[in-house]
C-alpha cells in the first residue's frame, strides 16, 4: 500500500467527509479502518491530528465502486468514524453523504454523463437498497453551481434530488420491527421505526423538553442524555439491531408540534450528539412515524391528505421536506427529497500508520 490514498473531500447535504474509490482503500477491513481512523484523527474530541471536524456530521466516509448489479450504476458503502472513540461502523446508512456519491462517481469516471442531467442509480450496501440521484451535468460535466437551498447550508447550489425505493425495514427487517406502533420503554411511549434509518420517535414533552431548545442547550442536559441512552440500549435488541452500545443506531428523535407551518418539529440525537438539523433517512423515518395513526408523532403532527404527501420535518435550523408516496393500503412506497453537494478538495490523504 502506498503512503497515502486518493480522496475527495465533499459536503453532502448537511454533512461532510472523505469519498474514496473502494479499489484504492486496503481490501482488508482491519487495515482499512486503521487507515480511516488515523486520517480522521480519531479517537480525539477535537480530531486535531486528522481531517475530521470534531463532530459526527463531519467525520464521515463514502466508499464507492462500479456496481456489478443490473439495477445499479455504483455501490456505496457508508462508514461513520466516531470522533472520540476508535470505532468505524457500517451499521448505518447516510442520506446526506449519499448526495455527494453521484457527483463523485461521475468525477471518477464510473458513470457516463448526459448533457443536462445524469441519473445515477446507487446501491446502498449498508442497507441493500437503491437510491436514484439526479446530478446536474451541463455539457456532460458535473456542476455544483445552482439556485437550490437547503436549511443548514449557507448559499445556493446545484440541486441533487434523491429518490429512495423500498426503504422500509432497511436495517431492522420491518418498518415496525416490534410489530407495534407504540412500545413503552422506561415509561416513555416510543415508535420503533425503520424507513431507511432505525429511529426511536418519542414526544419531546414526555422527555421533559419543549422541542424548541437549541442543539447546545440539549447537549448540556446530562440527565436527558442518560435517559435517552437508557431507552436506546433497550430499543436496540427490540429493533433487531442487537447490542447497540458501540453502534450509531438507532437515532433518538424527540418530536413536538410544528412551529413554522411544517408537519412536525424534531430534536434528534445521533445518538450521543444532537443533530444540527436531521439526517435524510432519519427524516424519512420520522415523517413515516407521523402518518401512523395513534403514534406519539401523529399526536403532535399536521399531516397533509393524499397518497403523495410532502411533510416538512422541522429541525433546529430550518426544515427538510420529505415527499412520501403511499400505496393503496397507505403503506410507504417511496420517499424523495432535495439535497445539494459540493466538491471541496481532491488529493491524497495520509494516515500516521502509513509513514512508519
Ligand atoms: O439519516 C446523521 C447525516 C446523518 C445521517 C446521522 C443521514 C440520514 O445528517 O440519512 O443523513 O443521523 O448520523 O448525515
Amino acid at each position: 500500500m502506498s503512503n497515502g490514498i486518493r480522496c475527495m473531500w465533499m459536503r453532502g447535504g448537511t454533512s461532510k467527509g472523505g469519498y474514496f474509490l473502494k479499489a484504492e482503500l486496503p481490501a482488508d477491513t482491519v487495515q482499512r479502518d486503521a487507515f480511516l481512523l488515523s486520517m480522521m484523527g480519531s479517537p480525539d474530541p477535537v480530531q486535531i491530528d486528522g481531517m475530521g471536524g470534531a463532530d459526527p456530521l463531519t467525520s464521515k466516509i463514502a466508499v464507492v465502486s462500479k456496481s456489478d448489479r443490473e439495477d445499479a450504476d455504483v455501490d456505496y458503502l457508508f462508514l461513520q468514524a466516531f470522533v472520540d472513540q476508535a470505532i468505524i461502523t457500517d451499521a448505518q446508512n447516510c442520506g446526506n453523504i449519499l448526495a455527494g456519491v453521484g457527483p463523485f462517481a461521475i468525477e471518477r469516471g464510473l458513470v457516463a454523463t448526459k448533457d443536462g442531467e445524469t441519473q445515477v442509480r446507487i446501491f446502498m450496501e449498508n442497507t441493500g437498497q437503491i437510491a436514484v440521484a439526479t446530478v446536474q451535468t451541463p455539457d456532460g460535466v458535473v456542476s455544483y453551481r445552482g439556485e437550490s437551498t437547503i436549511d443548514g447550508v449557507p448559499g445556493t447550489h446545484a440541486a441533487v434530488p434523491l429518490e429512495f425505493l423500498d426503504t422500509a425495514g432497511s436495517s431492522c427487517g420491518a418498518l415496525l420491527p416490534t410489530g407495534n406502533v407504540v412500545d413503552s420503554i422506561n415509561g416513555v411511549e416510543c415508535t420503533l421505526i425503520d424507513n431507511g434509518m432505525p429511529v426511536v420517535v418519542m414526544r419531546a414533552a414526555d422527555m421533559g423538553i419543549t422541542g424548541t431548545e437549541t442543539r447546545e442547550e440539549l447537549e448540556a442536559k446530562s440527565e436527558l442524555k442518560a435517559k435517552l441512552e437508557a431507552i436506546r440500549l433497550q430499543a436496540g435488541p427490540l429493533m433487531n439491531l442487537g447490542d447497540v452500545t458501540e453502534k450509531s443506531v438507532p437515532k433518538m428523535s424527540m418530536v413536538s408540534a410544528p412551529l413554522n407551518g411544517g408537519a412536525i418539529n424534531t430534536r434528534t440525537f445521533i445518538p450521543h450528539r444532537c443533530h444540527a438539523t436531521i439526517g435524510v433517512l432519519g427524516a424519512v423515518s420520522v415523517a413515516t412515524a407521523a402518518i401512523l395513526p395513534d403514534s406519539p408523532a401523529a399526536s403532535v403532527a399536521q399531516v397533509p391528505k393524499g397518497s403523495r404527501k410532502t411533510l416538512a420535518v422541522e429541525h433546529p435550523t430550518g426544515e427538510m421536506s420529505v415527499v412520501l408516496e403511499l400505496d393503496k393500503d397507505g403503506a410507504p412506497k417511496s420517499a424523495a427529497l432535495l439535497r445539494t453537494a459540493r466538491k471541496l478538495f481532491d488529493g491524497t490523504v495520509f494516515a500516521l500508520e502509513e509513514e512508519r
